[in-house]
């Protein structure tokens, strides 16, 4: 299983760097937006998130939401030069006969594209400065879990579970249904987990909750502290 998903990535890796904007995998868009290459291989998150799960969910599900986002924008050049996270805050000004649409495709786009960048296969820390706003917040890293773990659960049928992150730093738990994110509000999110059943039907069937628990496993601290710096200076995007 190894060597075709690396081969697959690399094929990926390769077509980006030959297509004529920067950041394109060939064959993702036909619009302003683009998926990003995934920055490991589809088995780097094993045996916590299965290599199947991974290629279906990155190369199927978020590629479906690029399409139907280009898809949705065409015609409407003004939305579609937005920035992601400016035309999701903007919803309500779409016009109508897309906003849903755009709703659940800029949504999905958004919220994928933050969950790739926050895992990886090297779990690593949190910086001491957002482990004191995690203590501060939710009392102990511990009880952050906790909470975000029942956010999880609670969430009926499909969405997310995220962290928050303010511009003055404090961090909030909520959840979202289907494609709907924080960035819908203004908001910013710190990281936030796929609670979708596509995201770990393969591996734990109905046992979300054992998903929950071994997430943390492949979460990305030091990416998650960049965030978290990117937040405060305010220059985090998606
Ligand atoms: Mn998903």
């Amino acid at each position: 299983m190894k060597s075709p998903t690396r081969r697959t990535v690399l094929a990926a890796a390769l077509a980006v760097a030959a297509a004529p904007i920067a950041g394109r995998v060939a064959g993702a868009a036909d619009g302003p937006h683009a998926q990003a290459p995934l920055g490991y291989a589809f088995d780097a998150l094993e045996p916590h998130i299965d290599a199947r799960t991974m290629e279906i969910h990155f190369s199927k599900h978020h590629a479906g939401y690029i399409r139907g986002l280009n898809r949705a924008l065409e015609g409407h050049g003004q939305a579609a030069e937005l920035p992601i996270p400016e035309l999701l805050a903007r919803l309500g000004e779409m016009p109508e006969e897309i906003r849903t649409a755009l709703r659940n495709t800029a949504g999905g786009h958004a919220n994928h594209t933050m969950f790739w960048s926050v895992m990886s296969g090297q779990p690593g820390a949190a910086s001491a400065e957002l482990s004191a706003a995690i203590d501060r917040d939710f009392g102990s890293m511990d009880e952050m879990k906790a909470a975000f773990k029942t956010g999880g659960l609670r969430r009926f049928g499909s969405g997310w579970v995220f962290v928050t992150v303010d511009a003055d730093g404090s961090l909030g738990i909520t959840s979202a249904p289907n494609q709907d994110t924080p960035l819908m509000e203004g908001g910013r999110v710190l990281f936030g987990n796929d609670v979708w059943e596509h995201a770990y039907y393969l591996n734990y069937q109905n046992r979300r909750g054992d998903y929950l628990d071994a997430w943390w496993n492949v979460l990305d601290w030091a990416e998650v502290s960049r965030r978290y710096e990117a937040a405060k200076a305010g220059t985090l995007g998606i």
